[in-house]
């Protein structure tokens, strides 16, 4: 199959009716991260600064690299910044929700937009946006996505008077977005300037959300605002974050040094447990499913060890470290089952994912448009998927 054939027949929107290609409708989706109907697993790669700086996104099913169309995007959008593939509908495709942080909504500039796009198919694209778009609040920055559950971070909307403090957004099935930051009632923590709440976000059992605060300060009970230990990071677990009343849990940094950005990245894998990055001091903390700490695994904080994580479902922990440190993978239950990819060109490692027994890990700064390096679970090389045409593909992956 040639790299680029535009295979991918999406519903398309005309005057209100949405006409379904007849190819499009023999699509059976024989895997649940089956997205173009195929059979074959699906992993998606984000270029946010592709298709003439409107973004992009495309899907790698098998040896195929194909685009994934959306109506109306302007250029500067960043669709594809962040990447989700979940069953978000309840059919049998995979569905993909795709970023777009810097689009503009109703004359809000860099408001940020997401889009559910429907695998197999059969319905057009849908955009959500926040109920009160803001200028820069850069909706879709962050995205968690399984099954029917969205989360979608806001990292750089305002909170009250507290500027860039963050917020998030969540919803289950095709209801109503709800938003929760941290002057929510009964989540802990303040907003306060510059926090960036929700700049990363993992489910975690049924409908629990582990967020991460990055930008954080250290400084002890109540509102301060440009002291203590800046940028020392947060976390924050909410236990149900449809209940009527929220609990929640904070873990503050460990180290409480400036700069670690506890919470950079997160992650989930059901039965395993949780992890949560400090890029800033190269470490991060594996929790087991009561978020008590297991294990710490560290290496240093000059290459951005865990600006990245992916989990996979047998309790796998990739983790990026895009500025030289190459990917490390973990295990939860065992450290002698470590293993690392030595680092590459192009910021390899600056996003991961797991698709089955394989690592997809991204280097968008490849010469020449990005690539994707796909790595089997115990092969020594490593397989490259470039796109077509593009900018930065890899700098969001999801399967
Ligand atoms: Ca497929
Ligand atoms: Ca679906
Ligand atoms: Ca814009
Ligand atoms: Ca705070």
């Amino acid at each position: 199959m040639r790299l680029g054939a535009p295979l991918l027949v999406l519903g398309v929107l005309v005057a209100g009716t949405t006409v379904v290609p007849a190819a499009a409708r023999a699509a059976a989706c024989a895997t649940p991260a089956d997205f173009d109907g195929d059979g074959v697993d699906d992993v998606a790669v984000g270029d946010p600064f592709g298709d003439d700086d409107k973004g992009a996104v495309q899907v790698v099913s098998g040896g195929k690299v194909v685009p994934v169309r959306v109506p109306g995007l302007a250029t500067g959008d960043g669709f594809g910044w962040s990447v989700r593939l979940a069953d978000v509908d309840g059919d049998p495709c995979a569905d993909l929700v795709v970023g777009a942080p810097y689009a503009d909504v109703g004359g809000e500039q860099d408001a940020g937009a997401v889009y559910v796009v429907y695998g197999g198919g059969t319905r057009a694209p849908v955009r959500l946006t926040a109920a009160q778009p803001q200028r820069s609040a850069h909706f879709g920055w962050s995205l968690a996505a399984r099954g029917g559950l969205l989360a979608i971070g806001a990292p750089y909307e305002d909170d009250k008077q507290f500027t860039d403090a963050g917020a998030l957004y969540v919803r289950k099935g095709e209801g109503e977005l709800r938003r929760i930051s941290q002057e929510t009632v009964d989540v802990r923590g303040n907003s306060e300037l510059g926090d960036q709440f929700g700049w990363s976000m993992a489910w975690g059992p049924k409908n629990a959300l582990l967020v991460g605060v990055p930008y954080e300060n250290d400084d002890g009970a109540g509102r301060q605002v440009e002291a203590g230990k800046i940028n020392s990071g947060s976390a924050v677990f909410l236990d149900d974050v449809f209940a009527a009343k929220l609990t929640s849990l904070k873990l503050d940094s460990p180290t409480a040094r400036s700069g670690d950005r506890y919470g950079y990245a997160v992650a989930y894998s059901e039965g395993s447990g949780y992890a949560i990055s400090s890029p800033g001091a190269g470490s991060v903390q594996l929790l087991d499913p009561a978020k008590k700490i297991i294990r710490t695994v560290k290496q240093g904080g000059k290459d951005g060890f865990g600006f990245a994580l992916a989990a996979s479902a047998d309790g796998r922990l990739a983790v990026g470290a895009p500025y030289g440190g190459g990917v490390r993978v973990v295990s939860w239950r065992d450290a002698a089952e470590d293993r690392r990819l030595a680092e590459a060109e192009g910021l390899f490692g600056w996003s991961v994912t797991f698709s089955g027994n394989k690592l997809f890990v991204g280097q968008p700064d490849a010469r020449p448009a990005g690539q994707v390096a796909v790595a089997g679970r115990n092969a020594e090389s490593l397989e490259t998927v470039r796109p077509p045409k593009g900018a930065q593909f890899g700098v969001s992956v999801a399967g």
